[in-house]
């Protein structure tokens, strides 16, 4: 009998894992959404220029081709519309409960099941797959007097569309990749735009275009003409940005396509310089976006890098002064260092997963933590990419955890041994040492601590390539 399976979260993590199973025939699965709908962070991610700095063949997956995209870059209504097709295609949706948090998983030893809890109560699984994404929790500033404020105040990622901007002063608060999709649309709506940032960011163009017609029919009935246009970017952005990220001979080039489309952009030497950053490029995510610098050079848009001192009821104080404001936006990026954290989990011996990742979030190939038998995780530790597509991960996974499922299905619960744990560690800090992340710079990348927790230091291609299967050496199993 297949073992039943529940699967925490609704967006490309969770959908895809679902249909795969029901690829497979399993349909002994529940998938617990905490929102209203399915997308996870597109559905979350409103934002006027909300959308995805990767090519829409390429973020989307592999076995679900679809010759509906609009253009080159998707953006998050195209990637919502194609989620929300995918539960349908699939039937996935009796399978969904939508507003229903989980909020705590504990293995119970004497069953080797998992008790799952939301607020309708328990109920026994005998595997967990988290697919909660790595950016599914806003962060917002720790700014004194915040409350304070009297007009609307949101973070990027619940945009509050009753907000009128129209002809408003409005403030940015953080230059990250959302600030840098949304603040060209906020400067054509405000009166005036103030964006508050802390450190810049290398950009690189995004090199978008629209599928007309006739491209779009030619993906729709040429054969294999998506996937090899996929397949084409993939190879590419392997072969050139994971080599720049990893101290490669491309990174050289990357930053200086990256000071070329600066200088091309803005004319200002003065704006120039705040605009440039002072650590290598790809420490931090490299923001891809070609209309973020056109926005910044706005007769109605300031830069404000002096320091934010306080929120006050009028707009945001700096060092420098007070800086009057209507609204104010957080861009300020998620809560990344325990993405699980929401849901109370406990392993074997009652030990909370919280606990375990006190140190910072492991897990073997991002997918299993010794300690859980039978937890997987999708886009968990260390899978995150800053060159690639992150479905291509969750592709990856997923097959992982259906190979899982099979073993589970012969032999019991199954338990990450310490000792491959240990060894797969000790390749990640291996691996990590070439890569960019380390340098000076903070980022969401790293832990509290500075350790890189979420990305992934090697090519995709290779990830691929070791989780092809479970390797049962790793593993303890029941029987
Ligand atoms: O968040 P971020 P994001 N005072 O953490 C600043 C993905 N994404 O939402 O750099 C002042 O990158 C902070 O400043 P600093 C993508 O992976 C993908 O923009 O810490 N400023 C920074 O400027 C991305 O990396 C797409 O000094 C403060 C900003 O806020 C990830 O999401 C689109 C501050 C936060 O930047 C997160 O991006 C959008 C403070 N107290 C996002 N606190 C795609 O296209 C923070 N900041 C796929």
């Amino acid at each position: 009998m297949s073992p039943t399976v529940a699967i925490i979260g609704a967006g490309f993590g969770g959908l895809c894992m679902a249909i795969q199973l029901q690829r497979a025939g399993v349909d002994s699965y529940t998938i617990f959404e905490a929102g209203a709908g399915v997308g996870g962070t597109w559905r979350d991610n409103t934002y006027p220029g909300a959308g995805c700095d990767i090519p829409s063949h390429l973020y989307s997956f592999s076995f679900e081709k679809y010759s509906s995209w609009t253009r080159r870059y998707p953006g998050q209504q195209e990637i919502l519309r194609y989620l929300e097709m995918c539960a349908d295609k699939y039937g996935l949706r009796p399978k969904i409960r939508l507003n229903t948090a989980v909020t705590g998983a504990a293995f119970d030893e004497a069953l080797g099941r998992w008790r799952v809890r939301t607020a309708a109560g328990e109920e026994l699984f005998d595997v967990v797959v988290s697919a909660v994404g790595q950016l599914s929790r806003p962060q917002l500033p720790d700014i004194p007097g915040m409350s304070s404020f009297l007009g609307p105040a949101f973070h990027s990622a619940r945009w509050d569309h009753s907000a009128d901007l129209t002809g408003r002063r409005v403030a940015v608060i953080g230059s990250g990749s959302s600030a840098a999709q949304l603040i060209p649309r906020v400067a054509e709506a405000a009166g005036h735009l103030d964006v508050f940032q802390r450190t810049p960011n290398w950009v690189i163009p995004k090199p978008d275009a629209t599928f007309g017609p006739a491209l779009r029919t030619a993906f729709r009935y040429v054969p294999f003409l998506q996937r090899g246009y996929r397949e084409w970017i993939h190879r590419y952005v392997e072969a050139t940005l994971y080599p720049a990220l990893a101290g490669g001979w491309s990174a050289e080039a990357l930053r200086r396509h990256a000071l070329d489309h600066l200088r091309a952009q803005v004319p200002d030497p003065a704006l120039r310089a705040k605009l440039t950053p002072s650590y290598p490029i790809g420490c931090k995510r490299v923001v891809i976006d070609s209309e973020f610098y056109p926005a910044l050079t706005r007769p109605d848009v300031d830069v404000v890098t002096d320091r934010i001192t306080r929120i006050v009821p009028g707009g945001v104080e700096t060092a420098a002064g007070l800086r009057e404001a209507d609204v104010i936006v957080y861009a300020t990026g998620f809560q990344t260092s325990d993405p699980l954290a929401p849901v109370e989990v406990t392993g074997r011996g009652g030990r909370r997963l919280a606990e375990a990742w006190r140190e910072g979030a492991e897990a073997y190939l991002g997918i299993a933590v010794p300690g859980f038998p039978n937890l997987f995780l999708l886009y968990g530790p260390n899978t995150n990419l800053g060159h690639n597509s992150i479905i291509f991960m969750i592709e990856c996974q997923v097959r992982y955890v259906l190979g899982c499922l099979a073993h589970i299905a012969a032999r019991g619960p199954m338990e990450v041994r310490p000792e491959a744990m240990a060894a797969w560690r000790r390749n990640l800090d291996r691996a990590m040492a070439d890569m960019v992340w380390q340098a000076g710079c903070t980022s969401w990348y790293k832990n509290a601590a500075g350790r890189v927790t979420n990305n992934w230091p090697a090519t995709a291609t290779l990830y691929r390539r070791i989780t092809r299967a479970p390797r049962p050496a790793a593993f303890r199993f029941a029987r």
